[in-house]
């Protein structure tokens, strides 16, 4: 038998109501809870959950309303269901209430750039995701500008484990993350995605989010509820190209298509 990597797969539990493809359904705890068991029994090793919602133009959520979203499903999450989760925030201080709970990773849009944030995460064991993103969620998709997108991306995610590794926190809890459809054109996006392995080149895991997302809504001309196919073909080019982690909305089908990429690569089915 021959044994190949395929990534893991994150699936996407977001507790805000405002969120762009789920309509708040998971605002209450019950449902995140059962949303968060199915995701695992359709093949999910991790869920991340955010209480902030980083649409392009979205308001910002107080911090104590993502609180209030966050810190009790990941309370009650980590005792009653058997995956890793992962916290999507770029708050220190909601940092600072996950952190003492099961939490294997925090995943940072902002890369750690929050006040205290590196000094916090080095008192931890945690696994942390270092995003790319050029310029703020409100104004982000304005005018976004590179003078080489890959390699501004690689630079930037290089300093920010750079400033992570300083501070104490071993690299191997670092994953890294480009970005995509943060301050990002979508000729920017698939430049990233053609040229994927050159982040290869920092010798960390790579975390990748194009579920739903409009650079497939842009090749394909489908609203957001239709770009399943899109995201299943996006997600199998990032399993090719050696990412280690998808966050996905569609678990199951997700899995599917890594079954599908874990037989090719080995040449063979066990
Ligand atoms: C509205 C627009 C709501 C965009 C949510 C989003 C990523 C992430 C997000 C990613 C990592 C989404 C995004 N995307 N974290 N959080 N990588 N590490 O489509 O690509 O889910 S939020």
């Amino acid at each position: 038998m021959t044994t190949v990597v395929v990534p893991e797969v994150m699936g996407i539990l977001n507790v805000t109501p405002d969120s762009f493809s789920d309509g708040g359904r998971f605002r209450h705890i019950d449902q995140a809870l059962r949303q968060a068991e199915q995701m695992v029994a359709d093949g999910a090793r991790y869920v991340d959950i955010g209480g902030e919602s980083t649409r392009p133009g979205a308001a910002a959520v107080s911090l104590q309303e993502e609180l209030d979203r966050v810190v009790p499903l990941v309370e009650k999450l980590s005792t009653r269901v058997d995956v890793l989760i992962s916290v999507d925030t770029c708050k220190t201080s909601v940092m600072q209430e996950v952190l003492p709970f099961n939490v294997r990773m925090i995943n940072d849009i902002k890369a750690l750039q929050d006040e205290g944030a590196v000094a916090l995460l080095a008192q931890y064991s945690t696994d942390i995701c270092l995003m790319h993103m050029q310029g703020e969620p409100r104004t982000m998709q304005h005018q976004p500008h590179y003078s080489e997108v890959v390699e501004d991306v690689s630079d930037f995610l290089a300093e920010r484990m750079a400033i992570c590794t300083s501070a104490g926190i071993a690299r191997e809890r670092i994953y890294l993350d480009p970005g995509f459809g943060f301050g990002k054109s979508v000729t920017h996006n698939y430049q990233l995605l053609q040229r994927l392995e050159q982040l290869h080149r920092l010798e960390q895991p790579l975390l990748i989010g194009m579920s739903r997302k409009s650079m497939l809504g842009q090749v394909t001309g489908r609203p957001v509820e239709e770009r399943l196919a899109a995201s299943i073909a996006a997600a199998t080019i990032a399993a090719m190209k050696g990412a280690r982690i998808l966050r996905v909305h569609d678990v199951k089908q997700t899995v599917d298509a890594m079954n599908v990429v874990a037989a090719t690569l080995a040449g063979d089915w066990t």
